[in-house]
């Protein structure tokens, strides 16, 4: 019997840990992360042909390197590199929900939302062309009601497509405007040339958080051969887009992915103007 490796990643409260202990039998384990404590349970799964390695990791709104959280998080996305990421949403919050998103598809990984808490959405009136913003993130979008169970079939039978290349995985790059665009080409420009950055992390993943300033990733690029031409050309492109767009780096990369956010659901949230197959 072949395993898929499925990491839940998501924000703190979008039910997680309810699809975990509905589709699992589940140990707990306790990690470690730099002496802190982090709640992280592993559990198995059947589905179909497959048995699923499950491991609920605790909840984060970012992947920066701010809290041992968001470290332990990319340390699993990076080190352990599960097959398949299971991105959860609370889909009656998106807007926020879908900022972690856009840092996950920096890291270019195999990717499947679900779109959680379905019911409170439906609820609120919301109607959300879930196929439509799966297309424009290339992300398959799966409704569902960890609460009861619903979707849940249909986000597994997903997952396998994604893991047998079924679906094709198309990957987006958020557009984060010219100047930041510029600033993340420049600085990746030199991280190509290393097989280890690529094989590790996405070039454009360290590219961007080197721009926002990530001290973990600081920390990694400072071992690279050439690290102060890496640190030269960084600070030249932060300090453009901070005379251009008139704040901080970090701040205007964050801006341009609600950006990007805001504009994916105007499209979509009520299906007007939603394109298909935008991203094939
Ligand atoms: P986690 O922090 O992501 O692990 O979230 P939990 O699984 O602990 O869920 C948080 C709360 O949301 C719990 O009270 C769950 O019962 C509830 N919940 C989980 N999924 C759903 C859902 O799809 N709909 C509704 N209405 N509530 C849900
Ligand atoms: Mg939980
Ligand atoms: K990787």
């Amino acid at each position: 019997r072949h395993h898929i490796d499925v990491a839940l990643v998501g924000n703190p409260n979008c039910g997680k840990t309810s699809l975990f202990n509905y589709v699992s039998g589940a140990h707990e384990r306790v990690g470690n992360y730099s002496g802190v404590t982090v709640d992280a349970k592993e559990g198995i799964a059947y589905f179909e042909d497959y048995e699923f390695h499950i491991v609920d990791l605790p909840g984060t709104y970012s992947l920066s390197a701010y809290s041992p959280e968001e470290l332990y998080v990319r340390k699993q996305i990076v080190n352990h590199t599960p097959d398949v990421i299971l991105n959860v949403l609370d889909a009656s919050n998106l807007e926020r929900n879908l900022y972690l998103t856009t840092q996950l598809i920096d890291m270019h990984l195999r990717m499947v939302c679900a779109l959680n808490m379905f019911d409170e959405a439906e609820k609120r009136g919301d109607s959300i062309d879930h196929k439509s913003l799966g297309n424009l993130l290339a992300i398959p979008m799966v409704p569902t009601v960890f609460k009861t169970g619903r979707g849940v079939q249909e986000l597994f039978h997903t997952i396998i497509e994604i893991y047998e290349g079924k679906i094709k995985e198309g990957h987006i790059h958020i557009n984060h405007g010219k100047y930041i665009e510029k600033g993340i080409e420049d600085v990746r420009d030199l991280l190509y040339t290393y097989e280890g950055v690529k094989r590790r992390y996405s070039t454009r993943f360290v590219a961007i958080k080197l721009l926002e300033g990530d001290s973990q990733i600081e920390e990694y690029a400072r071992t690279l051969p050439h690290a102060e031409e890496i640190f030269t050309v960084r600070d030249k492109a932060a300090k453009e887009i901070e005379q251009e767009l008139k704040t901080d780096a970090e701040t205007a990369i964050m801006d341009a992915k609600y950006g990007f956010i805001n504009g994916a659901l105007q499209e979509t949230e009520y299906g007007i103007g939603a394109k298909q197959d935008t991203y094939e």
